[in-house]
């Protein structure tokens, strides 16, 4: 195996800083948590919004649906009243959906709601005024690639092939006559649309990309994009992450969203039953807005145009948790720091660091961190009403260059699931954000806070994928012997056996190891991965550090990742994706 070089490396972890507040953005990032609606034609067959092709139902029987949906008990008020009460400052809702069926009155196609049902009501106009009211940013999702509809959308895989030929698409047609003519009506007769959210742009070429981008901002320049408006990088105002997806810290440059679902569909469907709690709920936002991104997550509605209770219930129960922690969730910035703990989560505004405690995780030791330089002026539990100030007490460290902060929790977690302890600073936030191991559990280093080069390049005939090193650079707070553990994420159709075609390759200090990555351990509470994927463990061996200071780590695999790539993948194209590196230190 080559040798992993270190090289210069000046650039030193890279940092998390507070996001830079784009004023167009602002009233988004801010808001942090939105409610997401699929709602359409296919909550009338109940299997979820892929019901048309999955069946390949044709067209003209496809139409029918509509003769049957009548939702009179839609009720637009009481949608945006149960997003308030779950705390979320927006909605987006499918305006069209991969069917093609409009959910509001489009003079550009008479395939929508208000024309070819029997409800005859325009469910948009209804949610634009009540968000109006209420003060909630109404958005919509349109597909703007994928129209199984009508005999001219053309997607890169998945086209009405049923009724349609491929060899017959003039895909202008449909551009032109159905997909921008739709977007015009949307942005120009619903009033501020805060954003649009586009779908699957496989296939979309550049310039029809930029086309779609160049419209929506003639007609509301303020309209936000999604980056799923193309798969060419860097377009649109936001990153959309794959489905149900939370990334790492520091994987997004740009401003991020973790679109999710209650259950594990997003349209409406009598078979999924497979319900997360609130309690996870409540872990996935903290995990998500503790690394600066948004939490956008849906409901499916059904025929009948109501919220399913389950889904009501949950989303009530997290706007209880909301509504207690609002000062910690708004407004806030992610955690300073480049590192997950493993309690929980930070989120940090000017003179304030919040802790997101999972109450699973308390404990009655005093909980210490490292990296905060400004002096603590207090300390107390958000849910806590008396606000009873916390013992405090904050060391530094000479030798190591290290601000220790003790705090002694109370005896029992303050609020239900994830209990938030509010630290208020003097003067103006100043973190030491080197990636710093915390002083107790296990360290975690996460690729993006680490250099990637490229070692060497693929190679066809030996059937090889590029080979990458990933190189970081920390500082050791405790000295001794550690378990090195590989954290994969691996999609639940895959076996392990032909994930890691070659040994993951360590070196750190002299001390090298080469091993091929088992599945030793299932990591089944891990807040950020999400079916279809699951969080293995794989024990690659020790390292000793037999002092503490900066410490250079190299990992060599050819699973990392292209740093820059010039596409936007599909997460759940990724057989497996490559973490972190886990120490765990072994007791003396
Ligand atoms: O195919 C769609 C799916 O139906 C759903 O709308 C999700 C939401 O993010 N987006 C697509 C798949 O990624």
């Amino acid at each position: 195996m080559e040798a992993l070089k270190r090289t210069d490396n000046t650039d030193q972890n890279k940092q998390t800083g507070l996001m830079e507040r784009d004023p167009r953005t602002a009233w988004w990032t801010q808001g942090r948590f939105g409610m997401f609606i699929h709602w359409g034609l296919y909550a009338v067959p109940a299997q979820g919004e892929w019901f048309m092709y999955a069946s390949r139902t044709p067209v003209r029987e496809y139409e029918n649906l509509a003769e049957q949906f009548n939702p009179t008990e839609f009720n637009a008020q009481a949608w945006v009243a149960l997003a308030k009460e779950a705390g979320m400052r927006y909605i987006v809702i499918t305006a069209k959906h991969h069917d093609g069926f409009a959910m509001y009155r489009s003079k550009a196609d008479a395939f929508n709601i208000a024309d070819a049902t029997p409800f005859g009501r325009d469910p948009l106009k209804e949610l634009a005024e009540a968000c109006e009211e209420a003060g909630v940013v109404l958005c919509f999702y349109y597909s703007h690639v994928i129209d199984w509809h009508h005999p001219h959308a053309l997607h890169k895989e998945h086209n009405n092939t049923w009724d349609y030929k491929l060899e017959e698409k003039r895909f202008q047609e449909y551009w032109e006559g159905k997909a921008k003519p739709q977007i015009k009506e949307l942005l120009t007769e619903y009033g501020r649309v805060g954003l649009l959210w586009f779908d699957t742009a496989g296939g979309l070429s550049e310039e029809d990309s930029k086309d779609i981008v160049r419209h929506v901002q003639s007609l509301q320049p303020d309209c936000l994009i999604n980056s799923r408006v193309s798969h060419y990088m860097g377009m649109g105002d936001f990153v959309s992450k794959g489905d149900n997806e939370i990334g790492m810290s520091g994987e997004d440059a740009r401003p991020w969203e973790t679109p999710m679902t209650l259950n594990q569909s997003w349209g409406y469907t009598t078979k999924d039953q497979v319900w997360k709690t609130a309690d996870t709920l409540i872990r996935k936002l903290v995990n998500v807005i503790g690394k600066g991104g948004n939490l956008l997550l849906n409901v499916g509605p059904t025929p009948q145009g109501t919220i399913p209770e389950l889904s009501a219930e949950r989303l009530r129960e997290v706007g209880e948790w909301t509504r207690r922690n609002a000062e910690a969730v708004y407004g806030t910035d992610g955690s300073p720091f480049p590192l997950e703990p493993e309690w929980g989560a930070m989120t940090t505004k000017p003179g304030r660091v919040y802790l997101h405690i999972h109450n699973g995780a308390w404990t009655e030791r005093s909980l210490r961190l490292t990296g905060i330089r400004n002096k603590v002026l207090r300390a107390y539990a958000l849910a806590d009403v008396s606000q009873t100030n916390l013992s405090c007490e904050q060391f530094y460290d000479e030798p190591l260059d290290l601000h220790i902060l003790q705090i002694q929790l109370p005896s029992q977690p303050t609020d239900q699931y994830v209990s938030v302890i509010a630290l208020e600073l003097e003067g103006e936030n100043d973190f030491d954000r080197t990636l710093t191991q915390l002083p107790d559990g296990v360290f975690q280093l996460e690729v993006p806070y680490a250099q990637v080069r490229l070692v060497r390049e693929a190679d066809a005939a030996a059937g090889t994928a590029p080979f990458r090193s990933a190189e970081w650079n920390f500082k050791l707070v405790k000295p001794g012997t550690y378990e090195l553990l590989l954290v994969s994420f691996k999609r639940h159709d895959q076996d392990w056996e032909s994930l890691y075609p070659e040994p993951i390759v360590l070196e750190s200090e002299g001390q090298a190891i080469a091993k091929e990555p088992g599945e030793d351990m299932a990591d089944l509470d891990s807040p950020s991965c999400q079916h279809p994927y699951t969080a293995v463990v794989s024990r690659l061996g020790t390292f000793t550090w037999k002092d503490t200071g900066i410490k250079t780590l190299i990992l060599g695999s050819s699973r990392l990742k292209d740093p820059a790539p010039q596409f936007t993948e599909i997460w759940h194209a990724d057989p497996v994706k490559l973490r972190a590196l886990r120490l765990v230190r072994l007791e003396d």
